[in-house]
């Protein structure tokens, strides 16, 4: 467990008062809270280094294109890439694998090749497949979810073939916390010829990652779930993929020379960002970095599972609650159902209490057709969340679920006729 009360990193637990109440955050899988020292490191460079980057030979151009690539080197350093150049500066995971489904998927899959995804994945490793695959005639296959919410790598085994041209698969589900052995599914998608991509949005934030050790050729990941700023994201790929690639979008800064019908292109990973890139939200981005780095991303890990299990723990005493988690390699996600309650009015509950979670499909509408579910109320834990947090979630939700409950069974109406 992570000793140290992280809280007094975050202002917004200092400021933000919910119904009168502390804030309690159990939405950290949708976006984090931000640290002082990335609010500070925004600020600073806003305050004295602002200038484009790439772009001009005067003094204070050249500090912000150092800041801008030191950011590139952190990112690379993170998650152990052997050069900061694999590293494309994207707005989010959802931009990075449309980059890829886009720039690689366009140019190499042609009628009858297959993609294989798995009945996991986000809507951002899903839409994007479904916009190439129509372009090009590429089938999508899926790799199946066991009963106890865990991949089962058989079905992948089933699915690989000659005409598999990319896995795609997330690294950790953000409906079910489930931890997928990807350093697996990349070996296996290798072996059979395939590359293989790794959505990155909820591992990265939250366990230490090392992309040579996975063996992946591409992984996504968003800076906002992980203590940085919005609009901030980054794709790993292996570089010799990189240059073999075509531009995802055009413009400045991604070019060579451009002709009046024609052009080439800058060296990766300039040619994957074009138009001035998010500066600022890069050096965000690595004080976020910083920041994760100093806690120790093992210890985000342990941390997480902790209060993960503990939080399955309390809450499996609430009366008609639904656990959706599995029983080893869980995080700190927990997806639930309480039976007679919809998971917007347990949303709306909690917030009375001043705790937010989220509820809803999670944009993984086809992960909630396999639970059988419309929707879910979700609570997910990072580094600022402690035990107290979890007491507060169940006793609240305990509280809830009781005044709920008895409102709607108790029909007046339906009584009399019942007595008749
Ligand atoms: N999941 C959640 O509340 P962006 O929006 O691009 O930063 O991240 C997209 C994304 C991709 N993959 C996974 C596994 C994700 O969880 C997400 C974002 C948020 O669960 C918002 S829907």
């Amino acid at each position: 467990m992570i000793q140290r009360d992280t809280k007094k990193d975050f202002p917004i637990f200092g400021k933000w008062k919910s119904k009168g109440k502390p804030l309690i955050y159990l939405d950290s899988a949708a976006t984090t809270q931000k640290p002082q020292e990335v609010i500070a490191a925004l600020d600073e460079y806003y305050e004295n280094y602002n200038a484009n980057v790439h772009r001009g030979a005067y003094e204070l151009s050249q500090i912000a294109t150092d800041m801008y690539e030191e950011a590139r080197a952190k990112v690379a350093s993170f998650i152990n890439s052997a050069r900061p150049e694999s590293i494309v500066f994207t707005r989010n995971a959802t931009e990075s694998l449309n980059l890829v489904a886009y720039a690689w998927g366009l140019n190499n899959l042609h009628e009858g090749d297959e993609v294989i995804l798995s009945d996991m994945e986000h809507h951002s490793n899903l839409v994007p497949w479904h916009i190439i695959s129509r372009h090009t005639g590429a089938v999508l296959k899926f790799i199946r979810m066991s009963s106890d919410y865990r991949l089962d790598l058989q079905s992948l085994k089933d699915n690989l073939g000659p005409k598999t041209k990319m896995v795609s698969v997330v690294h950790v589900s953000n409906v079910l916390g489930t931890i997928n052995p990807v350093k697996e599914i990349c070996r296996m998608a290798h072996e059979a010829g395939a590359l293989a991509m790794v959505d990155g949005a909820q591992s990265a934030p939250h366990m230490p990652v090392d992309v040579r050790d996975i063996g992946c050729d591409f992984y996504a990941l968003s800076g906002h779930k992980m203590c940085g700023p919005t609009g901030i994201g980054a794709l790993y790929a292996k570089h010799e993929l990189l240059e073999k690639m075509d531009p995802f979008l055009g413009g400045g800064e991604m070019i060579n020379e451009v002709f009046p019908t024609t052009s080439n292109y800058a060296r990766p990973p300039y040619k994957f960002e074009a138009g001035t890139p998010n500066i600022a939200g890069a050096v965000g981005l690595k004080a976020a970095i910083s920041y994760l780095e100093k806690i120790g991303m093992q210890n985000v890990e342990d941390h997480e599972i902790e209060l993960g299990d503990y939080a399955e723990k309390r809450l499996a005493d609430v009366d008609g609650i639904r656990i959706f988690r599995p029983e080893t390699t869980g995080t700190g996600v927990i997806s639930f159902t309480v039976e007679g309650v919809h998971p917007h009015d347990i949303s709306t509950i909690l917030d009375a209490e001043g705790i937010a979670i989220r509820a809803g499909h999670h944009c993984a509408q086809p992960l909630m057709r396999k639970l059988q579910v419309q929707s879910t109320a979700r609570a997910s834990f990072y580094l600022y969340n402690d035990k107290s947090d979890v007491e507060a979630l169940a006793a609240a939700l305990e509280k809830g679920i009781a005044i709920f409950r008895p409102k709607k069974k108790a029909a007046p109406e339906q009584t009399v006729r019942d007595a008749r």
